[in-house]
């Protein structure tokens, strides 16, 4: 994915014919204008997976969290059931 990403950036840079990281209008074109789209897609798609990567760590941490919590408490309660009535 960042190879692709970098061929993406590579393309686009091979439209900017002077190289000075701008596309002036003779530099402008339909496969410029492509190039740049799939930039710009490539750079949604890192910030996505950089957003929503420990969104969703945190996510299934709460859950584990809050699981590990529930069975905590219901061990204490199964053990404090069994020493007030002999079972278990
Ligand atoms: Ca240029």
């Amino acid at each position: 994915m960042i190879a692709y990403d970098g061929y993406l950036e590579w393309r686009l840079d091979s439209y900017d014919t002077n190289g000075d990281g701008v596309f002036s209008p003779d530099e402008q074109s339909l496969g410029q204008s492509e190039a740049m789209d799939g930039v710009v897609n490539g750079l949604g798609r890192t910030v996505f997976v950089t957003v929503s990567w420990p969104l969703i760590s945190l996510i299934h941490f709460g859950v584990l969290y809050v699981s590990t919590k529930v069975s905590r408490r219901h061990a204490s309660l199964t053990n404090a059931w069994s020493r007030r009535f002999g079972r278990g």
